[in-house]
């Protein structure tokens, strides 16, 4: 009976190879609040690493890895915000971050996020602005550039908006909008009943009160992950995104709704300049909604997915956990 044991112990490999390996043990992203001294030095040291790294994928002004990852985001600003792959895209874009980090600049931790509800209504005395173990703090009102902080050198090349230009990394933190991420703006999400509901609330607020309660660049609807606090406001916007997913799994998993074609304007995105295509919203989709099939671009920054593929974060690809703070 040996060989017919070792043929099941066969087709057992052969079968887990070709469906993926089940999410049994996913990685820990934590809140950037309860990370220790040391954990949020690997972190800033691996961002200053990609800063660091020569762009390699030939994208149109990028010049470190930093910029590569910033471009998948300026040049489909109008393709990935309003519409129904918003959560799904930027899902994907912090697993991208997440592993470029990993791979290429040796962190060995998983991507933190601010857990914006703590600072909501007073971000201009957020730890995560910190100059030693944070980011770095507000604009000089002058330039509007950051002045202390481990990234106060740092010659971002895109933006502001679809712009190539070098500039700082600027910001004007604002205490008022950054009510925007208060917990009654999350809760009042995660009560929504559906994905054509929740969406649309979590793409206003709380996503607005992390980019126009920093301000700046991350106020710019295009060129915002210029700023490096975009990571760890997006991927709490993904917990929260994952928080309203897990309260009915199986079904919050596996739909997806709503337009494929944003609009041609939008308030904090400046105009789509002639040498950035219209979106077609024909990633994948037979027709003008969003479906499971549509295609997320990466642009090289790592595998395009399906939606499909990222709605659950502890599938066969993706397979990290959110720890609360
Ligand atoms: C930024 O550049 C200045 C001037 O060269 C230098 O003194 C400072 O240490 C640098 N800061 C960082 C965080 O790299
Ligand atoms: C990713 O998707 C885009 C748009 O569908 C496509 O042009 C590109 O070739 C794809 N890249 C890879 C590496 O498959
Ligand atoms: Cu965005």
């Amino acid at each position: 009976m040996a060989w017919l044991q070792i043929f099941v112990v066969f087709l057992l490999c052969v079968c887990s190879a070709v469906v993926g390996e089940p999410c049994t043990n996913p990685a820990k992203r934590r809140a950037w609040h309860t990370l220790s001294n040391a954990d949020k030095l690997a972190y800033i040291n691996a961002e200053l690493c990609l800063m660091q790294k020569p762009a390699r994928l030939g994208l149109p002004g990028a010049k470190t890895r930093f910029d590569e990852l910033q471009a998948i985001h300026q040049l489909q600003a109008y393709a990935t915000h309003f519409v129904g792959s918003f959560l799904p895209f930027h899902r994907l874009m912090m697993h991208a971050h997440e592993s470029a980090l990993r791979s290429e600049c040796g962190y060995t931790g998983y991507q933190p996020y601010w857990h914006e509800q703590i600072d909501a209504g007073k971000f201009s005395r957020s730890v995560l602005l910190d100059a030693t173990y944070g980011f770095g703090g507000d604009g000089s009102r002058t330039t509007g550039c950051i002045t202390n902080g481990p990234f106060v050198n740092y010659t971002n090349s895109l933006g502001p908006g679809y712009e190539v230009t070098s500039h700082c990394i600027n910001r004007r933190i604002s205490d008022l909008a950054s009510m925007g991420s208060s917990q009654a703006q999350v809760d009042a999400c995660l009560a929504m009943k559906d994905f054509e509901t929740a969406w649309p609330c979590i793409e206003g607020q709380p996503h607005s009160g992390g980019h126009a309660g920093v301000g700046g660049q991350m106020q710019n609807g295009v060129s915002s992950p210029g700023d490096p606090l975009f990571y760890l406001h997006h991927t709490w916007l993904d917990k929260v995104f994952w928080d309203w997913q897990a309260r009915d799994r199986a079904v919050r998993v596996s739909r997806i709704a709503g337009t494929n074609i944003g609009p041609d304007f939008a308030p904090g995105f400046p105009p789509r300049p002639a040498s950035i295509p219209k979106p077609t919203g024909a990633d994948g989709d037979p027709g003008r909604v969003t479906t499971m099939g549509h295609v997320l671009n990466m642009y090289g920054n790592g595998p395009n997915k399906t939606i499909a593929d990222v709605m659950d974060i502890q599938g066969d690809f993706l397979c990290y956990e959110y720890v609360e703070p």
